[in-house]
C-alpha cells in the first residue's frame, strides 16, 4: 500500500517536467483539432478535481486526470467579457480597451473617488481574432455559445458561430421547448465534429465551445438536482441549484470527448477545459482563495484548468506554472504550425513546452488592468476590499511567487509613491506562502514591492493603458 502511494506522488511531482520513462513528444506544427471548452464563472474549486467532493464532476475529473492539470491558471479579468476578448485577441485589456462589462462606472457615483476608464464594449474587427490567425493552417472554426464582445463569430473570422438567441433563449438556460441550454449547445457542438470530420476533410477544427453555463440565472435540471437534496454539503459547497447545473456541463463535457472517440479522432484532438472568472460568491466559494467573480484577488482571477490529449500529454500530470488565458492564442497558433499575425502584439506565450513536459516559460511576470468599478452584490459579505466594490480601479502583476495590487483612487488621490507606506494604494502578497492574501507586505518587503511596482508601471506604459486620473466631482465621503 505504501508503495502505491509513493508511486502516485511521484507521478503527481512530474510537475510540467520531462517524466525519464517517456519520450518527449515534440506537438508544434502537429496540426492536431483543438476542442476548447470554456465554462462562464465556474469557480477554481468548483470541480471534482480541484478538491470539491459536494460538486459531482466524473467525467471531467477523468479527462483532468489522463492529462495535465493546472493550478495556477488565471483569467484576464475577474468578469466575463473582457477574459473574452483578451483570449480570442491574445492581446492584453490596455490594447483593445475591453476592461468590464457594460459601464465601467458601476455603482453609485457618490461612491466613487475617480472617474473610470471607460470601457469599450466591443472587440474591434482590426483585431486578429484566434480563429483568423488559425485559418491559413487550413482550420476549420466554430464558435459555439457565449459570444460576448460583439460583431459576431463570422465577422470576426469563425466559419460557424451560434449563440442563445440563435437558438431561442430569451431569458435563461431553458427555451420555450424545454431544451435545456448546455444540452443544445452540445448537440450543436457534437453535430460540428461530425460533419467536419477531419478524417473525411482533411481539415482540422478549432471548437469553441462557450457554455453559459454556470452564470446567473441558477437554472438546472430537475432530475439531476434532486440527488444533491439528500447529499450534505461543504462549507460554501451546498447550493443544489448551482451543483446541477455544473453536473449538466460534465455531461456535455462527456458527451463531447465520446463524440471524438467513436469518430476515431482522440489521438489527434487537444482538449482544453477552463472558466473565465472566479465563481459568484452568492453560491460558491473558491476557499482558500480570496474573493470571487469580480475581484482581482486570487478567487476572482484563478481557473480550474486542464489540458487533456492522450498519447500526447503526460497523464496524471500536474503544472504549476503561472500561465493565462492570453496564451492559449499563442500555444494554438504553434500547435498549429500557423505564423504569428504580421505588425500585431500578442501578449501570451505558448504553452507547448509545458505540455510537452518541459519546465519552460519565458517571461517573467503577468499582469492585469481594471480601470473601473464592480458594485458589491446586494446583502452579501464577501472577502472584498471594502464592502461596497468587489473591486474599485486596480491594476495587478504577478511576478514569481509574488503578487501585487495598484489601486488608482489612493494612488491618484492620496499621494502615489511618496505616500506609499501610509496611503494604502499598494498591497504585496507572497502567493506561494500566503494563498489566502491575508498579510499585506507592502511596508515590509520593500525592495520586492518596488521591483513589481516598477514592473507594473513600465507595462502600463509599454501597453498604453489608460488610467484613471481625475478626482470624481460627486464623491461624498463615506
Ligand atoms: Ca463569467
Amino acid at each position: 500500500m505504501k508503495i502505491i502511494f509513493v508511486l502516485a506522488v511521484a507521478l503527481f511531482m512530474i510537475a510540467c517536467s520531462t517524466n525519464n520513462n517517456q519520450q518527449t513528444t515534440n506537438l508544434s506544427g502537429t496540426k492536431p483539432n483543438i476542442v476548447f471548452i470554456f465554462i462562464d464563472d465556474l469557480g477554481w474549486k468548483d470541480v471534482g478535481f480541484m478538491g470539491s467532493e459536494y460538486y459531482e464532476t466524473p467525467n471531467i475529473d477523468k479527462l483532468a486526470r489522463g492529462g495535465m492539470i493546472f493550478s495556477q491558471a488565471y483569467a484576464n479579468a475577474a468578469n466575463c467579457a473582457p477574459t473574452r476578448a483578451c483570449l480570442l485577441s491574445g492581446q492584453y485589456s490596455p490594447r483593445h480597451g475591453v476592461f468590464t462589462v457594460g459601464g465601467s462606472d458601476r455603482g453609485k457615483s457618490e461612491t466613487r473617488r475617480i472617474i473610470p476608464v471607460k470601457n469599450n464594449e466591443t472587440l474591434p474587427l482590426e483585431n486578429i481574432s484566434i480563429a483568423e490567425a488559425l485559418k491559413p493552417s487550413g482550420y476549420v472554426s466554430a464558435a459555439i455559445g457565449k459570444w460576448h464582445v460583439r460583431n459576431t463569430p463570422e465577422e470576426q473570422g469563425f466559419d460557424f458561430g451560434i449563440e442563445r438567441h440563435h437558438l431561442d433563449y430569451p431569458y435563461g438556460h431553458w427555451n420555450p421547448d424545454s431544451m435545456y441550454l448546455t444540452d443544445h449547445l452540445t448537440d450543436v457542438a457534437v453535430n460540428f465534429i461530425k460533419e467536419n470530420n477531419p478524417i473525411e476533410s482533411g481539415n482540422p477544427f478549432f471548437l469553441y465551445l462557450s457554455h453559459y453555463a454556470v452564470h446567473t440565472p441558477i437554472q438546472a435540471k430537475n432530475e439531476i438536482k434532486a440527488k444533491y437534496k439528500t447529499k450534505e454539503g461543504m462549507d460554501c459547497h451546498n447550493n443544489t441549484e448551482y451543483a446541477a447545473m455544473i453536473e449538466s456541463v460534465d455531461e456535455s463535457v462527456a458527451r463531447v470527448n465520446q463524440t471524438l472517440e467513436e469518430l476515431g479522432l482522440s489521438e489527434n484532438t487537444i482538449i482544453i477545459f477552463f472558466s473565465d472568472n472566479g465563481g459568484h460568491g452568492t453560491f460558491t466559494c473558491q476557499k482558500p482563495l480570496r474573493g470571487g467573480k469580480g475581484m482581482y484577488y486570487e478567487g476572482g482571477i484563478r481557473e480550474p484548468m486542464f489540458a487533456y490529449w492522450p498519447g500526447k500529454i503526460t497523464a496524471n500530470s500536474n503544472c504549476e506554472e503561472v500561465i493565462i488565458s492570453t496564451d492559449f492564442y499563442t500555444t494554438f497558433l504553434d500547435l498549429a504550425g500557423a505564423e504569428k499575425p504580421e505588425n500585431y502584439n500578442l501578449d501570451g506565450e505558448s504553452l507547448v513546452p509545458l505540455l510537452e513536459g518541459k519546465n519552460e516559460i519565458l517571461r517573467e511576470a503577468i499582469f492585469w488592468h481594471f480601470p473601473g468599478y464592480l458594485e458589491a452584490y446586494a446583502g452579501l459579505k464577501e472577502d472584498s476590499r471594502d464592502p461596497v466594490f468587489r473591486t474599485r480601479p486596480v491594476s495587478v502583476i504577478r511576478k514569481g511567487d509574488y503578487k501585487l495590487l495598484q489601486f488608482h483612487e489612493e494612488w491618484v488621490l492620496d499621494g502615489g509613491f511618496e505616500n506609499i507606506e501610509t496611503n494604502n494604494s499598494v498591497e504585496l502578497y507572497n502567493i506561494k506562502n500566503d494563498i489566502s492574501e491575508t498579510n499585506n507586505l507592502c511596508n515590509i518587503e520593500v525592495e520586492k514591492r518596488n521591483e513589481l511596482l516598477h514592473d507594473l508601471l513600465m507595462w502600463q506604459k509599454k501597453t498604453n493603458a489608460l488610467v484613471p486620473s481625475e478626482a470624481n466631482p460627486e464623491y461624498k465621503k463615506q
